[in-house]
């Protein structure tokens, strides 16, 4: 097992396996509502048109999910309308069997709204909010801002930081992770208590090894025919279905450690720059796809959102992230986001930590007013 500083800053991602106090369970549901009608303006097909498409989606929901990991944050902002934080009650245990039982919580309530704006503490959340989702449309893109890949595994990790893992969770390369049944038990003797400190255990290793055999074939053929295709043998665990690799556009990602950067060269995964032009040329590709549109705050250059956990210089401006994601609403259903709000814990809770995310959200189209 390998716990080394690592240059790279996805190596340099630690994870942090201090079990928490739980607190009340409290899955919020909240109201949304999804407008259908006539769209109005052109009668042919235009940017306007497409525009009017995505805006009619639907009001977001906003849910607040202020983890990192299986960690609680207190100071996690909450904005008006947001109704309880999701706290279930987490049982002693591996980090990924927290996880597991956290997650499954985050799902429920994902699911009971109709557009979910998921702000959380962490990245590996998306998993919860995909699975949620999942349950109204099988077959979903996902477009993924970060400065990091998220595609290391327990076998490649160099820290072993389950929050550089995220996408590989998604696309079912961290099999036994979180255990493949339903129940979160299986998870956490699956992964072990050894995932929880670092990620050499024998049997992640077996477990990632098997996604990188496995990896690619069949994935290409992705778009609308189905969730499983090509996918198989991979699993994401707790009933969520694996994503083909080819519905995953990820944006930036600068910031990579080597046998991260060989496993997403040797994928289906879709990688451009953080433009807009780049994201919808290849989002083009999956056509007629709702979307889960997914920003890890980090993307942004870290001058500009100070107190990040893993801050990454030289990135995109504000603005021009701004651009992207309204260039994705304009252009796709997206039907779920999430803003990975991955700010120190004892940072969240700033001013600017606020009108950072109530900048992001708005230009998703939502309006967030704060507590
Ligand atoms: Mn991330």
């Amino acid at each position: 097992m390998v716990l080394a500083s690592a240059a790279a800053r996805g190596g340099a991602k630690r994870g942090v396996a201090v079990a928490s106090g739980a607190g009340a369970v409290g899955s919020r549901a909240g109201r949304s509502h999804r407008v259908v009608g006539p769209y109005y303006g052109s009668p042919s097909p235009s940017p306007l048109r497409t525009v009017r498409r995505s805006h009619m989606a639907g009001r977001w929901s906003p849910v607040v999910a202020p983890w990192h990991l299986d960690e609680y944050i207190p100071a996690f902002p909450v904005p008006v309308g947001a109704g309880e934080a999701i706290r279930p009650e987490l049982p002693a245990g591996s980090v990924p069997g927290r996880m597991s039982v956290l997650h499954r919580a985050i799902a429920d309530a994902v699911a009971q709204v109709a557009r979910p704006l998921v702000l959380s503490g962490d990245c590996p959340i998306a998993r919860a909010v995909v699975g949620g989702v999942q349950r109204r449309h099988r077959d979903l893109a996902v477009v993924w801002l970060d400065a990091h890949g998220d595609f290391n595994t327990p076998a490649i990790s160099i820290s072993g930081y389950l929050g550089g893992m995220a996408i590989s969770m998604l696309t079912g390369r961290t099999p036994g992770l979180f255990g493949d049944g339903e129940a979160g038990n299986g998870a956490a003797s699956a992964a072990g208590s050894g995932a929880a400190s670092a990620a050499g255990s024998g049997a992640a290793n077996a477990a990632g090894s098997g996604a990188a055999s496995v990896a690619g074939s069949g994935a290409a053929s992705a778009a609308g025919s189905g969730a499983s295709n090509g996918v198989g043998s991979k699993a994401v665990g707790d009933g969520v279905s694996p994503l083909p690799e080819a519905n995953v556009v990820l944006a930036d990602a600068r910031d990579l450690d080597p046998a991260e950067r060989d496993a997403l060269a040797a994928s289906q995964v879709r990688l451009v720059a953080a433009e807009p032009g780049a994201i919808t040329a290849a989002l083009r590709d999956l056509a007629g796809l709702p979307v889960y549109l997914h920003l890890d705050v980090d993307v942004l250059d870290s001058a500009d959102v100070p107190g990040l956990r893993f801050p990454t210089e030289a990135g995109p401006s504000i603005a021009q992230i701004e651009q992207c994601l309204a260039a994705v609403c304009a252009t796709a259903d997206v039907v779920a986001a999430g803003l990975a709000c991955t700010w120190q814990p004892d940072r969240v809770g700033d001013a600017a930590t606020r009108d950072a995310i109530t900048r992001l959200a708005r230009a998703l189209g939502a309006d967030l007013a704060w507590r």
